[in-house]
């Protein structure tokens, strides 16, 4: 995935006609695209097919199973052409590690502390062991949140540098400018575009916050 203007577009968009064109409105201004279920259950895998022709997509599908499975999944998102996919630590270094080897140079990123106030439950207290399973288990980076980029820096130190990609921005509460300068490597954006009136308009906003803070 490229690295210009550190924005990756969130599209949850369930209307597939929608979302093809929003991710054609924004297409040049953000460095990639993550498809989660939403969209993919509405569209189909195809969706994940013709978006990676146009843009990196990462899978968003939170792959979190035993090992074989999880390669099994995984395997699919790369013949559908994604770039990355995202997976859960907590089920142990085996299954990030088999996520990594079926992503061959494809890059997985493995989730620390959720953004939401229910991160703040469960995978808060373990998000420093997560992250660590991340680095240990060959992922290219992990999950970290916008809402509380404190705990983004506390991440950083943990995974050296691997990426950081960070959801929470606009919708949920946190700065663009703000998880960035604590350390995560790109922003993930979803309702402040695609909900946007014009996304262009809110997608290049977005930049012109990054680019300023
Ligand atoms: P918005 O809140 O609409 O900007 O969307 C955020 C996107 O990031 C959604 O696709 C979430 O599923 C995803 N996300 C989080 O919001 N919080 C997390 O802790 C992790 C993710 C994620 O893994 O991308």
């Amino acid at each position: 995935m490229r690295r210009r203007s550190r924005l990756i577009l969130a599209l949850d968009e369930t209307d597939p006609d929608k979302a093809l064109q929003i991710a054609e409105a924004v297409g040049d201004v953000v460095d990639g695209v993550k498809i989660n279920y939403p969209l993919a259950l509405s569209a189909g895998m195809g969706i994940v097919e013709e978006m990676s022709k146009k843009a990196s997509v990462i899978c968003d599908f939170k792959v979190a199973d035993i090992p074989n499975t999880n390669r099994l999944i995984v395997e699919q998102v790369r013949a559908k052409g994604a770039e990355g996919v995202i997976c859960h630590g907590f089920v142990g270094h085996d299954s990030v590690k088999a996520c990594a080897d079926a992503m061959g140079d494809g890059e997985v990123f493995v989730v620390t502390e959720m953004s939401h106030p229910g991160g703040m439950e469960f995978t808060q207290p373990n998000a420093e062991a997560l992250a660590r399973v991340a680095v240990e288990a060959g992922a290219t980076g992990v999950i970290a949140p916008a809402t509380r980029p404190e705990r983004i820096k506390v991440i950083r130190k943990i995974v050296g540098d691997l990426k950081i990609l960070s959801p929470g921005v606009g919708a949920q509460g946190g700065k663009a400018s703000d998880a960035l300068a604590a350390g995560a490597d790109y922003v993930i954006v979803g309702r402040a575009i695609y909900q946007a009136e014009e996304p262009r308009k809110a997608a290049e906003a977005l930049v012109e916050e990054i680019e300023n803070g």
